[in-house]
């Protein structure tokens, strides 16, 4: 008989078992039931067959001239938005060739290396376009490694997106500039401080430049100096991903954790007085379009990062031209010379490296604003989203997180937890009250407010509390914030899951393995592993000693009876 090595003949893979537990899940065949029958066998990896169209992308021209530098002392910056047929170009160069898929990381596991994910794709698209844009990824990895905390999470190497690990990010409550988390989508220009000038265009009554310069001028701006948090939209997206996979990584949503928010003092002037200089909005303008001087790709297309505010947010005083972040001349990565920041919105609306604030009628139509940061019913996703089913994302929610223990940590503790963590309001509210609970939700305990950071109109507090918790084994620890105006968070991730992904403001949970010493028997049992220099973790691990003597069974089951009911078994009856 033929001999057949084991499991050849078998139409299983290897990893079978996975799929079909779900483990696998972006290898899971679609189940078309309105079809044929399916055959019900796990699909292959997304295959790429690389394609390049050399003559049509020569055809174009060369990219050192066509996507050249726009301005003397602004490296990394090519204009797109004046130049309709300069865009036209580069589309062609990239709808010429195609590109790999992106990597699943929702569906399978997530990576464990740092950088998490290396943005292939954007590393080519820019090389594709060349110009200004060839070496910028290059660049801006060094200016990460220059300008960051060596100890920084990279979810992105490019464009960079990075946070602080858990025990960094509310170590203190004004976030360090090297901490502060980094959010790109392109990569980061160098500008020359002596060459910047910001235009002002649209519908505004006498449309006007200035230089740094005139924007520090106090004689004619009044400065303006605020602690403010910057959020991310996408922060503590991890926590969906785990529960429900949502919008793969076109717009390269990084898997945030609870990093994606830092909390600086800005110092700049208010773009509402900027506006009052250039004469005040004229006819139908109602809102301000800024623009990034990065490269921002999608779907074959480029464009620089636009985002808008109503002008109601600026005429609040409530959108700053910053140069300033921490005392110090705003880091290259954070936008150096000058970003927007805008307090209480989404981190998206503070453009940094911006360059022209034009006044128009509607909010932009630029993707960032208009197609992206959306936020959809749990019922809309890739098959059948629309842009207007989202809400375009402005004032962010009520939002808390948990930065000390970890989840399914062991925690050995004397009754009570100590726990650490920041909360959040936006749209100029503010945490009143910090809540933690450690059965899940049912009890809360309000964080003492001597324990909490001061309050500001625009910034997030830092918490800690030693939470009361008696009881042992795996317990739940949620916590909650309620701002000023008793807004507080929905307390299931799933009940605000959303395609996009974005703002997870659900209450924060952790499982902990609770080890209370304060417990006489675990106490004299932690010393046994002391003394026998075993170490307690990791908790799954099985015990190699006996745990009780033989002694104290026996004088157990005589002092309480025998395990079964029969307790006569001996008696008389059997004797008869
Ligand atoms: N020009 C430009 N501005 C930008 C971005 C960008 O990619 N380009 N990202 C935005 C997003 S989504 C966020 S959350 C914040 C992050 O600011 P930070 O990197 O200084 O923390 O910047 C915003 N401003
Ligand atoms: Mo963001």
């Amino acid at each position: 008989m033929e001999k057949k090595e084991i499991g050849t003949h078998l139409k299983n893979k290897p990893d079978e078992w996975k799929i079909e537990q779900g483990m696998h899940g972006a290898r899971l065949p679609v189940l078309d039931q309105t079809g044929p029958d399916p055959e019900g066998t796990a699909i292959p990896p997304q295959s790429y067959v690389p394609f390049k169209d050399e003559a049509a992308i020569r055809s174009v021209g060369d990219p050192n001239k066509l996507f050249a530098e726009e301005r003397e002392g602004w490296a990394g910056y090519v204009e797109w938005e004046e130049y309709p047929e300069k865009k036209a170009k580069a589309h062609k160069i990239l709808s010429s060739q195609n590109f790999p898929p992106p990597p699943e990381f929702q569906l399978g596991p997530i990576p464990g290396t740092n950088p998490v994910l290396e943005g292939v794709r954007w590393k080519m698209w820019h090389r594709a376009i060349g110009g200004a844009l060839n070496t910028i990824a290059d660049i801006s990895w060094e200016t990460v490694l220059k300008e960051k905390h060596p100890e920084m999470l990279h979810l992105l190497q490019f464009p960079y997106n990075g946070e602080p690990p858990k025990r960094l990010v509310t170590a203190k409550p004004v976030t360090p500039n090297p901490l502060h988390f980094v959010r790109n989508h392109g990569g980061i220009p160098s500008i020359d401080k002596s060459k910047y000038r910001l235009d002002f265009d649209g519908l505004v009554a006498k449309p006007q430049s200035f230089t740094l310069d005139d924007l520090m001028d106090e004689s004619r701006f009044p400065r303006m100096n605020k602690l403010v948090s910057v959020q991310c939209s996408g922060t503590r997206r991890v926590e969906q991903i785990a529960l429900y996979a949502g919008e793969g990584d076109e717009m390269i949503n990084a898997p945030w954790a609870e990093g994606a928010i830092g909390t600086a003092r800005w110092v700049g002037v208010s773009l509402k007085k900027v506006i009052k200089a250039c004469g005040g909005l004229v006819g139908e303008g109602k809102h301000l379009e800024f623009y990034g001087a990065d490269t921002y790709f999608k779907k074959n297309s480029v464009m620089n990062y636009v985002v808008s505010v109503p002008w109601s947010k600026v005429k609040a005083n409530e959108v700053m031209l910053a140069w300033e972040m921490n005392g110090e001349p705003l880091p290259k990565i954070h936008g150096y010379p000058l970003r927007v920041v805008v307090f209480g919105y989404i981190g998206a609306r503070s453009v940094k490296w911006l360059y022209r604030i034009k006044a128009i009628e509607n909010p932009s139509l630029a993707p960032v604003q208009s197609q992206e940061y959306l936020y959809f019913n749990t019922q809309i996703g890739k098959h059948n989203q629309r842009m207007t089913d989202g809400i375009q994302i402005q004032e962010m929610p009520v939002s808390s997180a948990i930065m000390s223990p970890w989840t399914k940590q062991v925690v050995i503790h004397n009754g009570k937890i100590h726990c650490k963590g920041w909360a959040y309001s936006g749209g100029g509210r503010w945490p009143e009250r910090v809540e933690l609970s450690a059965d899940g939700g049912f009890s809360w305990y309000t964080v003492p407010t001597e324990n909490m950071s001061e309050k500001h109109r625009y910034a997030w507090r830092t918490w800690e509390m030693d939470l009361p918790c008696d009881v042992e084994g795996w317990i739940e620890i949620v916590c909650r914030c309620w701002d000023n105006s008793l807004n507080t968070q929905p307390l299931q991730v799933r009940a605000a899951w959303n395609w996009g992904l974005h703002v997870t403001s659900s209450a924060h949970r952790i499982s902990i393995y609770s080890v209370n010493k304060s417990h006489e028997i675990t106490r004299k049992r932690l010393q046994e592993f002391d003394d026998r220099g075993v170490p307690f973790g990791p908790l799954t691990v099985p015990t190699e000693w006996q745990i009780q003597s033989w002694d104290d069974y026996h004088g157990y089951f005589k002092r309480n009876g025998p395990r079964d009911a029969e307790t006569e078994y001996n008696s008389r009856d059997m004797e008869d």
